[in-house]
């Protein structure tokens, strides 16, 4: 027996986004986080089939929304991608509170505002419409804090790097430029894919990062290359590497996170300032340092990233279990 999903398909400064309007299961679970691991453990074939090659691709993600488990959330989402089901995805989010808001799927309780449970905890949302487009919406992220510095690793056919690990949401190997890394543009897509899983298994092999408050969120997961801004009126650039072969077209709203708690660490932004991050393509988010706070006693900010979601169409999708790929495939 197939199974259909109806999907919203669209993009966040260009990063896909895929809202499973239909077709979301039953999940277990008192919090966004228990239903996470349900989804995981009983239906991760439906993430597999809807994110990965012939239906997907490397890049794909996108989640489902859930009644909240909350009287005072008006959503819940559940994270899918190529890399799992993610305790925070910024693109993602703005992807769907724009598509369900513009297709009514999400009525909020105040006009402007919701307040929304992912499995990495509380996030606040405002947005701005104009007839029936949201213009843009921006989320006030989960504490993001730095995990650890100074990590030296030897990258093979590439030479020794010092990098950090932050989370914003997620966590983020993060590599500027140093010695054989000059930037961005000096490696290339290719290149850059390459390393990061030479990066992020050699960081994995001496360092696990844990939530300070839940221990089912561990692990670096992503890369986040950082480089000067290219564009006017931008202040940095990046390039964050996800699954197996990945580069986000967006800035990424994790890793935008996760940057923001860096750079309040190093001492080069702090409460109120304002950093336009330019994703690899040259799409962009607003970040800004809301507030400074603690998390499990360690210092850590409260991060606000806002950008614009895009739909392109309507995706009737079929999981049949009787063809060839029906968890899908990557070629890396
Ligand atoms: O925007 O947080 C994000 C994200 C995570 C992975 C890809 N995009």
């Amino acid at each position: 027996m197939r199974s259909t999903f109806f999907c919203i398909d669209g993009h966040t400064a260009g990063n896909p986004v895929r809202l499973v309007a239909g077709g979301a299961p039953l999940l277990r679970g008192a919090s966004m986080g228990e239903r996470r691991q349900d989804f995981l453990e009983r239906f991760d074939w439906i993430r597999n089939g809807l994110c990965f090659e012939p239906r997907g691709h490397d890049m794909m993600s996108g989640g489902f929304l859930y009644p909240p488990t909350r009287s005072d959330t008006d959503i819940g989402i559940l994270f899918i991608e190529t890399s799992g089901c993610l305790p925070m995805c910024g693109h993602g989010t703005i992807g769907m509170v724009t598509f369900g808001l513009e297709h009514g799927l999400i009525v909020p309780c105040e006009e402007g505002r919701l307040k929304i449970e992912v499995p990495a905890g509380l996030i606040d949302v405002e947005y701005a419409s104009s007839s029936s487009k949201i213009e843009w919406v921006r989320i006030r992220n989960v504490p993001a804090y730095v995990a650890a510095t100074d990590i030296r690793i030897d990258v093979p056919d590439f030479g020794p790097l010092t990098v950090d690990v932050s989370y914003g949401g997620n966590y983020y190997a993060i590599v500027e430029p140093q010695g054989p890394y000059a930037g961005l543009d000096d490696l290339g897509a290719e290149r850059i894919k390459e390393l990061s899983r030479k990066v992020r298994s050699l960081v994995q092999k001496v360092f696990e990062p844990v939530h300070p408050l839940d221990a089912r969120i561990r692990g670096v997961s992503h890369v986040l290359w950082a480089d000067r801004p290219r564009g006017e009126g931008a202040d940095g650039r990046n390039a964050v590497f996800y699954g197996n072969g990945a580069i986000d077209r967006s800035p990424c709203g994790t890793g935008t996170s996760a940057r923001l708690a860096h750079l309040v660490y190093k001492g080069q932004l702090t409460k109120g300032d304002r950093f336009v991050h330019e994703s690899y393509i040259g799409s962009r988010f607003i970040g800004r340092v809301e507030d400074l706070t603690e998390l499990g006693g360690k210092p850590a900010i409260i991060p606000s990233i806002q950008g614009t979601a895009y739909t392109t169409g309507f995706n009737t999708i079929w999981i049949d279990p009787n063809e060839p790929f029906p968890q899908g495939f990557s070629v890396v």
